[in-house]
């Protein structure tokens, strides 16, 4: 028995590593507006945590229907571009960040995290990841344009923990072996 935990163990330790995706639950979002305002997490981080935001739409920054996500934009008809600096960009605490993002086609950007990196346009879906850790302040969201009454819609931020403990999950895992080999003998020792 002794010899099936520990390789239960092993296999586990195995499968979360091949995950290589540091995301935990989402604790909240929030919706940022397009006229330039800022926005809020309506709790602070806490200080000296790593945490995980996710930028997600697409808005309008002109009456022609050009359109921008968090780091990318697109001119009405023409090809989606970075065009460097923070306009059109998705600013956090009021500063230009590197967003990253991921040309795959993944409808849950949580499973597919690994495929991000900075520098790439997430084309078809607009979502963008930036680890963040907390200081113990709120964050800020704000769109950066030169010119905001022509702009329309807005872009939404979540926040995420990272992956829960990979040790909670192993002592939940050898939990359950133990008692299973409990009932079976119940005088005996563990290992
Ligand atoms: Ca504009």
């Amino acid at each position: 028995m002794r010899k099936i935990i520990v390789a239960c163990i092993v296999f586990t330790v195995a499968s979360l590593s091949s995950q290589a995706t540091p995301i935990g639950p989402a604790i909240g979002s929030v919706s940022v507006p397009s006229d330039g305002s800022s926005v809020s997490t309506p709790f602070p981080l806490d200080s000296g945590k790593q945490y995980w935001i996710l930028a997600q739409g697409v808005y309008y920054y002109d009456f022609d229907k050009s359109e921008a996500d968090a780091e990318w934009s697109a001119p009405a008809g023409q090809s989606w571009t970075d065009v460097g600096g923070d306009l059109y960009d998705l600013l956090v605490q009021d500063a230009d960040q590197s967003w990253l993002g991921s040309a795959a086609t993944n409808p849950n950007p949580v499973q597919y995290f690994s495929s991000y990196a900075s520098n790439v346009f997430s084309a078809g879906h607009h979502t963008y990841w930036l680890p963040w850790e907390g200081s113990g302040q709120k964050l800020t969201f704000r769109i950066y344009d030169g010119y905001y009454a022509d702009n329309s819609g807005s872009l939404t931020v979540s926040v995420y923990t990272p992956e829960p403990c990979c040790a909670l999950l192993l002592a939940v895992g050898s939990a359950m072996l133990l008692k299973r080999r409990s009932r079976r003998d119940p005088g005996g020792l563990l290992f």
